[in-house]
C-alpha cells in the first residue's frame, strides 16, 4: 500500500500537466459584420468623461451619454452637426453617429462651455 500511495503521489504532477490545453481563441468575426464602436461618455461635474475619445474611420460610431448629476450646464449636448440632445439624469441617451471620416469632431454643452471631442483615426 505504501508503494501504491507513493506511485500515485509521484503521478499527480504528471496528471496535472496532462490536462488538455484550453481551446485556442476563436478567430475574429468574419469581415466585421455589424461592427459598431460604442463609446460611453459620462457627464458629471461640468465635464465629459472621457472628454476625448478615439475611434477608427469608416466604422459606425454609437455614442452613449450618461449624465449622472443634476447640473444644468450639461443638460444638453450639441454635436458638431448642430444636433442637440437633452440628457436626463440617470438615463442613457444613445446617438447613432454612423461612420466618420478621419478628423476631429467636437461636441459641447448647450451653452458651448463644456467641450468634448471624438478623434477619428484613418
Ligand atoms: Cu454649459
Amino acid at each position: 500500500m505504501r508503494t501504491l500511495s507513493f506511485v500515485l503521489l509521484a503521478l499527480l504532477p504528471a496528471l496535472a500537466l496532462a490536462e488538455p490545453a484550453p481551446p485556442a481563441p476563436a478567430p475574429p468575426a468574419a469581415a466585421s459584420v455589424a461592427q459598431v464602436q460604442e463609446i460611453e461618455i459620462q457627464v458629471h461635474d461640468g465635464a465629459y468623461h472621457p472628454a476625448r475619445v478615439e475611434v477608427k474611420a469608416g466604422v459606425p460610431v454609437r455614442l452613449r451619454f450618461l449624465k449622472t448629476d443634476w447640473d444644468g450646464c450639461t443638460r444638453d449636448v450639441v454635436l458638431w452637426t448642430g444636433e442637440r440632445h437633452t440628457l436626463p439624469t440617470g438615463q442613457p441617451v444613445v446617438i447613432e453617429v454612423g461612420p466618420l471620416s478621419a478628423g476631429t469632431y467636437g461636441f459641447v454643452c448647450g451653452m458651448g462651455m463644456v467641450k468634448g471631442s471624438i478623434v477619428v483615426a484613418p
